[in-house]
């Protein structure tokens, strides 16, 4: 047996035998780690069994559509977490480390599932269930459900879809294979109405969204070698506008540049000490390890990090960086 069955039947058999189970996912939760907790939530959920979703951090209202959304509780400080009733079974979606659990970690619970597919990824459960060739982390949480022998129904489907619209950026990134478009058009056999879900995902922009879209484009770096171009945001400008409920997918902006190989997106936190870095890459340049390189982590071509420097020179440590990714 593989080590994937091996830990998918443990983290499967965890589950059955389960009275109570905490669902949780990322610091900042996105499409994947929130789809992949509902779809779970949806599947687990039944008569004798206490099942609760508790985030982190708070969550973008951008979701709200999917099922069962508003049953998503914060757990955001560590006192809130000692007060929080204990659980048998934790299982954690789409987080590389413990870290990024925040203070959910802290709930009380007897074995953690750590559900992921970073490559990243720290190992930090009790079980780990890390497949890293897996799309998102919903098409681990869909495996598992096979396992557990719990048919993917329209509801769940909407959640999974979500997952796998979200980490393929839409079907563009370099990780959408035939598998993606086989796994997807299963859920599409559920009757999910997956235009309508694109709609929600996409066509929900504040104008608060719209005016950090702006600020993206006005804080534009663009190199005569427009291999490597960028977004570098100051905490003043943010502070102008308002910080968003999600950053969703400015990085994208330099990425749509011609001849664009890697693209940054560095926003200098409200107290001037850090900078939160997401990079993009394409293949074969990869970027996962110069966000490791600065202690954070994700994927070969898409990850990020905190750089704890004031802004300039955290720009200029991660720029020469990314100039030795691209040979230069
Ligand atoms: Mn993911």
């Amino acid at each position: 047996m593989s080590y994937d069955a091996v830990s998918y039947d443990a983290a499967a058999a965890a589950l059955s035998g389960a009275t109570s189970i905490i669902i949780t996912t990322h610091i900042n939760p996105d499409g994947d780690g929130i789809g992949s907790g509902l779809a779970l939530l949806l599947a687990l959920d039944r008569p004798g069994r206490r099942v609760r979703f508790l985030c982190p951090s708070r969550v973008a209202s951008l979701y709200a559509f999917l099922p069962r959304f508003a049953e998503l509780t914060p757990v955001t400080d560590d006192a809130q977490a000692a007060e929080a009733e204990a659980c048998e079974v934790m299982i954690s979606c789409d987080a590389g480390d413990r870290e990024r659990l925040g203070s959910v970690a802290k709930v009380r619970h007897t074995t953690l599932i750590n559900l992921d597919h970073h490559v990243t990824n720290t190992r930090f459960g009790n079980i780990n269930l890390v497949d890293e060739t897996a799309e998102s982390s919903g098409v681990v949480v869909e495996g598992l459900l096979r396992r557990l022998g719990v048919a993917v129904d329209r509801t769940i489907a909407e959640c999974l879809y979500t997952t796998i619209v979200f980490d393929t950026g839409r079907f563009m990134h370099s990780n959408t294979t035939a598998h993606t478009f086989r796994w997807t058009a299963d859920l599409l056999e559920t009757g999910i109405d997956a235009s309508e879900i694109n709609r929600r995902l996409t066509y929900t922009r504040s104008p608060k969204d719209l005016a950090i879209l702006k600020l993206g484009i006005e804080c534009l770096a663009i190199d005569d070698d427009p291999r490597l171009a960028g977004i570098v945001i100051p905490a003043a400008s943010i502070a102008a506008v308002g910080e968003p409920e999600d950053w969703g997918d400015l990085v994208e902006i330099p990425r749509s540049l011609a001849g664009n190989r890697v693209a940054y997106l560095m926003r200098e936190s409200k107290d001037g000490k850090s900078v939160r870095v997401s990079l993009r890459s394409n293949p074969p340049i990869e970027i996962g390890s110069v966000a490791q390189a600065f202690g954070g982590g994700g994927h070969a071509f898409a990850a990020g990090c905190t750089v704890v420097k004031p802004l300039a020179e955290a720009v200029a440590d991660v720029r020469a960086r990314l100039r030795r990714q691209l040979g230069q």
